[in-house]
């Protein structure tokens, strides 16, 4: 199995993320998360985002800011599917 992220660069997945707040409040949402990643071609996709909130939301408040968000790509780049 590939890894289809790790094929992107994180200029590439800052770009997808940003564009995913739909609503550009500088914040993803779990639902803007959700969109990001099935863009990504994600499988599982609300088990990853789930795990993806717990593992980059550093204040807990459910939402990726942006500066959680480069933890999330480094995240996302370690993902293996
Ligand atoms: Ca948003
Ligand atoms: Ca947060």
């Amino acid at each position: 199995m590939g890894n289809k992220y790790s094929s992107l660069s994180e200029e590439q997945l800052a770009w997808i993320f940003k564009k995913h707040d739909i609503d550009r409040d500088r914040k993803l949402t779990k639902e803007e998360l959700t969109r990001a990643f099935n863009y990504l071609g994600s499988r599982w996709t609300a088990l990853r985002v789930k795990e993806a909130i717990r593992a980059v939301d550093a204040n807990h408040d459910g939402v990726i800011s942006l500066d959680e968000m480069s933890k999330l790509i480094v995240y996302v780049k370690g993902c293996r599917t």
